[in-house]
Formats: C-alpha cells, sequence, structure tokens
C-alpha cells in the first residue's frame, strides 16, 4: 500500500485531490498548511515545496507538485477509482491532461483575480478593473462549460471524473464574489449534484469497533469552545431528536450494503441515508462536526480550522498572506 499525505488549505484548490483521495477510499493523511499563519512560506514548507503552494502529494516519501500531475499520477495509481475515464489510447490521455491543464492554468489564474485583485493592482480604482477584467475573460470560459454541462450531465458525459471535481471548486471560488453566475444554469445544476455527490462519498464513514466508543464532541470542543459545542448538540437534537450517536452509527452499520459509493448509485445513497450527509467541505457546519470528530483524518483539519476561526476573530488577514 502507498503512504499518502496531502498538504491541504481550506478552500483553496487542494481541495481537489482531497476528494481524488476520498474517492480512491485508501488511507491518507491531511497536512493542513495554515495560510493565515503563512506556515506555506515556512523554511519547513518551503524545503518539501519551494513553490509554497497547496497541494502538494508525498507518496512514499516522494514529492509531487501541481494539480495535473497529482491528479494524473492518482488516476493512473488507482485505476478502479475511475478519477478519469478509461483512455484506451494515448491521444484520449491526452485530451485528459488537456483537461486538467486547462483547470489549472486556464480557470485558476482567473479565480486569483477575481477572489483577490488587489494582489494584482495595489492601487484601490485598480483593483476593481483586475476584476472587471478578470470577469470579462472568466465569462466565455464559463459559457463553455455551461454549453458542455447542457447536453450531458458531467464534464465527460454518464460519469463523473475528476474533472468535475476541479470545475465545481471553480465555481465555488468564483460565485462566492461579486460574479454573478445565475445565468449559467447548467453549470449551477452541476454544483447540486457535485454537493450530493460529495455528501454521499463522505457519509462512507463506517464506525469500526462498539460505536459506544464515539464521541459527539471532540475531546476538548466542549472546554475549548463552550457555544460552539452548545449549538452542535443543539443542532445534533434538532436533526435526531432522541437518538444518541452510537445508536445512529449502529443503525449505519447495520443498513450499509455498498461498500463503496459509486455516482450510479447516487439516488440510492442520498434515499438511503438516514445518516445526515456530510458535506465534503473545508468549513463544517456546527452538525456536521459529529461525523468528523469520529475520524482521525479529519482531526488535524478540525484543529487547524479551529486556530483558523480564532485568527480570523482576532485580526483581518495579512494583505499578501494568501493567494487562491
Ligand atoms: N499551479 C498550482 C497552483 C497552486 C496554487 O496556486 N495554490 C494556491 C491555493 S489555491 C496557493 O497555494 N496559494 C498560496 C500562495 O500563493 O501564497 C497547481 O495547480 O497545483
Amino acid at each position: 500500500m502507498t503512504d499518502i499525505v496531502l498538504y491541504f488549505a481550506p478552500d483553496s484548490c487542494a481541495r481537489v485531490p482531497l476528494i481524488a483521495l476520498e474517492e480512491i477510499g485508501q488511507p491518507y493523511r491531511i497536512e493542513v498548511v495554515a495560510f493565515m499563519k503563512g506556515q506555506h512560506r515556512s523554511d519547513e514548507y518551503l524545503a518539501l515545496n519551494p513553490k509554497g503552494k497547496v497541494p502538494t502529494l508525498v507518496a512514499d516519501g516522494n514529492v509531487l507538485t501541481e494539480n495535473v500531475a497529482i491528479l494524473s499520477w492518482l488516476s493512473d495509481r488507482f485505476p478502479e477509482a475511475r478519477l478519469l475515464p478509461p483512455a484506451p489510447d494515448n491521444w484520449s490521455r491526452a485530451q485528459q491532461v488537456s483537461d486538467l491543464a486547462y483547470c489549472a492554468s486556464g480557470l485558476h489564474p482567473l479565480v486569483t483575480r477575481l477572489r483577490i485583485p488587489q494582489f494584482f493592482c495595489d492601487v484601490p480604482p485598480g483593483t476593481g478593473r483586475v476584476f472587471a477584467m478578470a470577469e470579462t475573460a472568466m465569462r466565455p470560459n464559463f459559457a463553455l462549460i455551461d454549453r458542455r454541462l447542457a447536453a450531458q450531465r458531467w464534464w465527460y458525459g454518464e460519469h463523473w471524473s475528476i474533472v468535475d471535481a476541479y470545475i465545481n471548486w471553480v465555481w465555488f471560488r468564483v460565485t462566492g464574489t461579486a460574479f454573478d453566475g445565475s445565468s449559467y444554469t447548467n453549470f449551477a445544476r452541476h454544483d447540486d449534484e457535485s454537493h450530493a455527490v460529495a455528501n454521499t462519498v463522505y457519509s462512507l464513514f463506517q464506525a469500526k469497533g462498539s460505536c459506544d466508543d464515539y464521541c459527539l464532541l471532540p475531546p476538548d470542543l466542549k472546554s475549548a469552545n463552550p457555544k460552539h459545542a452548545e449549538e452542535l448538540d443543539t443542532q445534533w437534537g434538532a436533526t435526531f431528536g432522541s437518538w444518541t450517536l452510537s445508536k445512529l452509527l449502529f443503525k449505519a452499520r447495520e443498513s450499509r450494503s455498498r461498500t463503496r459509493y459509486r455516482p450510479e448509485y447516487r439516488k440510492e445513497f442520498l434515499n438511503a441515508s438516514f445518516v445526515f450527509p456530510v458535506f465534503l467541505d473545508d468549513l463544517p457546519a456546527p452538525n456536521d462536526l459529529a461525523l468528523i470528530a469520529l475520524d482521525d483524518t479529519w482531526k488535524p483539519v478540525y484543529e487547524a480550522l479551529k486556530d483558523l476561526d480564532d485568527e480570523d476573530e482576532a485580526q483581518p488577514p495579512a494583505a499578501d498572506s494568501v493567494r487562491h
């Protein structure tokens, strides 16, 4: 088995390989790079990835950077996960690399200009122009994607692929700005369906051993953040009534008939999912913390998010601290 570590930052494009790893379903570790603390510029991180960016993937001690390379490698290394459709020849393979490169080098730079125009011109009126020009440049790309998704459900047709996760990350970042995406109805529909896929992918969580060993709240949450803990308790009650966590897990474990989620099982998973679906996102809603608290993989993410939350409350991010 390959030992895999993903260096990841919340909301960043590292979400795409994170989703890939979830789809693959093999154990992996996440190292959260706290942008707000400038950890991506630390000597330690630069020694690993001198570009100071996420994602960085470390597989059996070997370091790989750049989404195109990471996603291509994961797809070849774990073909059964079907991150990309089977490529019968070099030409089809090259087409797939072209699609990944389009996301990384065609779309991503525009996302950055829309999210943080101030990094491209530090004179206030200039910032608005950077945004406006990036918007103008992005619109034909959204139109292209929208046309493609009018004719088919996913980027490659009937089957979800990692390119869908990539364009969905673009949608998520861009529509979180003043960019109005409402006219791209097919791209919006794709966003909806991508969430459903992400929910079901992550609700694959399987309780191991005795369900009574799991607790609803992460160990020190109650003392560290009593307000958050209280919210979680309330949400839990509103969602599950008098069910205890262990009863829920026990029922969930009993009812699983599929061992892996596949897009074609989507309806079945959603219908059967009385387990509150967990959205595979970077900052989970309080009621999603229940399942995250159960999974060791998420502990470092959770800790880092708590730190970031604390810092966010204490001070606004430094102007040059983050580039998505
Ligand atoms: N070409 C790289 C771009 C990676 C990238 O720009 N990552 C952003 C997050 S979305 C980052 O690490 N920004 C930190 C910075 O530039 O300071 C890839 O596709 O992997």
